[in-house]
């Protein structure tokens, strides 16, 4: 029987069948690991064949082939991958402009991964009650780039907005993952929208003005209307993950589309003369910190090491 992987946790994974019930299983002792590199072989938004035994442990015994997924190396200098998730249909980005900071280079580093595997992304500034002038003024000029490069984003309280039917909106029939550092509101903001999804959240450390990791394992929570939400752990940094070095810029859309015009095909945009993407800099075309994210995944790249986003 098909079904779809909704939780994974150690060694026990939670499937939803094809005739909707949930079941627990475990992977066949003999099951082929497709990508070695993977700590797990299967996650989260996996479409799998499951044997099922009366009265004994239900069986993965088959992985439907991806139609993408989602990548975090498991940890520093690692060659080893865990996979956060696959079968994508969309990405919400949830950023803050404070507590805890997201920077430029963190949403870039995301949406060129997202970009790689043609995953729509939603970029959401969450916490706006907690902002002060200068949060607010962050946020609205990321806003305003990231709209201008054509990303749709939105300034949201998960604690005092009242009306979240807009969100709601998006979320139909759809596989939809939300992303971002630890504490940045996910959990909350999943509970918001699923009052019963019973979503463990916590406050982040006011030492540390960082999250606390909260959720450990991604989980996929039915949307009523049809669809799922997956709540993700909170992510660090992206390394540059399977691109190589002119393929990066294909994965930044302002980039790529001024590249049509560089003197050279395999232009890296570093220094070569005739490059259309170095004018566009200096013309402020493209913006500075757009450019600044691609340099550091190219070096990041060349030097053939994952390091973290900041
Ligand atoms: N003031 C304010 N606090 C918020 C808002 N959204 C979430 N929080 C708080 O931020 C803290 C962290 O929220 P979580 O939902 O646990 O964050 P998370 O992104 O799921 O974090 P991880 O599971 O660790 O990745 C909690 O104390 C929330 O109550 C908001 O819009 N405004
Ligand atoms: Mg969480
Ligand atoms: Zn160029």
């Amino acid at each position: 029987m098909k079904a779809l992987v909704v939780k994974n946790t150690g060694s026990w994974y939670q499937l939803k069948t094809e005739d909707n019930r949930l079941i627990e299983a475990k992977l066949k002792g003999n099951f082929r690991l497709k990508d070695i590199k993977s700590t797990n072989p299967i996650s989260v938004g996996d479409v799998v064949l499951v044997e099922e035994n009366p009265g004994a442990t239900a069986f993965i015994c088959e992985i439907e082939d991806r139609k993408n997924y989602l990548v975090r190396r498991s940890s520093n200098l690692s060659k080893q991958s865990h996979v956060i998730a696959a079968n994508i249909d969309q990405a919400f980005l949830i950023a803050t402009a404070n507590y805890p900071v997201t920077t430029p280079t963190f949403i870039d580093r995301f949406l060129a991964t997202t970009e790689a595997y043609r995953i729509p992304t939603v970029i959401f500034f969450n916490k706006t009650d907690r902002y002060s002038n200068e949060d607010k003024e962050y946020a609205d000029a990321l806003i305003h780039l990231y709209r201008t490069i054509g990303y749709p984003c939105y300034l949201i309280s998960a604690l005092e907005d009242k009306d979240f039917s807009f969100i709601q909106d998006l979320l139909k029939d759809k596989i939809t993952l939300f992303s971002g550092h630890s504490g940045v509101g996910k959990s909350t903001i999943i509970n918001r929208l699923i009052p019963d999804a019973g979503q463990k959240t916590q406050e982040i450390s006011a030492y540390h003005n960082k999250g606390m990791h909260t959720t450990t394992f991604s989980e996929m929570i039915e949307w009523p209307e049809g669809g799922y939400i997956i709540d993700t752990p909170g992510i660090k940094g992206f390394g540059v993950f399977d691109m190589d070095g002119v393929e990066i810029s294909h994965y930044f859309p302002e980039i790529f589309q001024f590249s049509h015009d560089c003197k050279f095909n395999n232009c890296s945009h570093r220094k070569e003369p005739g490059c259309a993407v170095l004018k566009a800099v200096e013309a402020h075309y493209i913006s500075e910190s757009r450019y600044k994210s691609y340099l550091s995944m190219l070096e990041d790249e060349s030097e053939g090491k994952y390091r973290e986003a900041f």
